[in-house]
């Protein structure tokens, strides 16, 4: 883990907060891109200058945008000034649309919105991904921006300038073929204090019940962690733990979903914890990990060994691609 940043002058960056307080993270973010363009903003108040992705629409035109959060480390609020979106889909999954002011993504979350300009005010409007620590965004303009143009509106522009060698994975659990599996993820005891979005590839996530500490409901502050889960370790690493009331145990959970939403990345609130259910209907070696990549190379990876023995065949090797020698034979001629 890497514990300690330093800026230029040789100070410590202290530890970024979500407003919960949750802890994210000790690297300052400074832009974003989208679609691989970006402004740089050294201040709040000035930018590089640098050209931003141009969306054009029309009034009246439905758009969709699709969301990826290719981002590394920090959770990002998007929206567009002053507007209400229509969230669709959540991890390529239907949701019941919802109208939302904005939309927060996790590294690793996808999420698509509908939207359209009823009535403009303005040619163009910014659709922004800022990140939402609250520590050092006082003087500093922390996003990534892009420009939506509406082609038919009458009047002048804004402001918007132009080795094959093969590492053996040291945690595996098999899972058993064509089964409902129940998962628990949890983040509590020493070592919690960060939310982590968790992935899974292959398979999809049914989040059957999210458990949250206390927060103070004036300040929206984390104050307890989850009662309903007890760490029995010694160093309280929850490494060892067991539900509270032990009537849970055996999968015995009251309040699940009835209507569970479909993820393949679920945040692990600080000081609680997500029960997901998985189909293993898709053989083979799946890597689950914590999707900020900081944590995830940091070790907070394992492997599901998803129905051991039914693996479908490696795929062979390029160099024996059928077709591989007409495509050869093509450049050479
Ligand atoms: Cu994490």
């Amino acid at each position: 883990m890497i514990t300690t940043q330093f800026d230029s002058a040789g100070n410590v960056i202290p530890t970024a907060f979500s407003v919960d307080n949750g802890k994210f993270s000790r690297f300052a973010f400074h832009s974003g891109l989208v679609n691989g363009k970006g402004r740089y903003w050294p201040t709040k108040y000035s930018h590089n200058k640098a050209p931003l992705e141009r969306f054009i629409v029309r009034k009246g035109q439905k758009f969709r945008y699709r969301i990826i959060g290719a981002q590394t480390l920090y959770p990002m609020r998007v929206f567009i000034q002053g507007q209400t979106l229509s969230l669709r889909t959540s991890d390529c999954y239907n949701l019941k649309p919802i109208e939302v002011q904005s939309i927060i993504v996790h590294p690793g979350e996808r999420y698509d919105f509908t939207f359209s300009f009823s009535s403009a005010s303005k040619k163009e409007y910014l659709l922004i991904a800022e990140t939402i620590e609250t520590r050092h965004s006082h003087n500093s303009y922390h996003a990534a921006e892009t420009a939506i143009e509406i082609e038919d509106f009458e009047g002048a522009r804004s402001y918007i300038p132009e080795n094959d060698q093969t590492e053996v994975c040291t945690y595996i659990v098999e899972l058993p073929k064509d089964k409902v599996i129940q998962l628990i993820f949890t983040n509590l005891g020493t070592g919690s204090g960060w939310s982590h979005p968790v992935h899974l590839h292959g398979h999809t996530f049914f989040v059957m019940k999210m458990g949250f500490g206390t927060y103070d409901e004036t300040n929206g502050r984390l104050i307890n962690d989850t009662t309903d889960i007890m760490c029995t370790d010694l160093n309280n690493f929850c490494t060892d733990l067991r539900w509270t009331d032990s009537s849970w145990t055996g999968g015995n959970i009251p309040d699940l979903n009835n209507d569970p939403s479909q993820k393949n990345t679920i945040v692990v609130p600080t000081g609680g914890y997500v029960v997901v259910r998985i189909v293993t209907n898709n053989p083979g070696m799946w890597f689950l990990h914590c999707h900020i990549n900081l944590h995830n190379t940091n070790g907070m990876a394992m492997v599901i060994n998803s129905g051991p023995g039914s693996h479908p065949e490696t795929p062979v090797s390029p160099v024996q691609w059928k077709g591989y020698e007409a495509i050869a034979s093509w450049q050479t001629r």
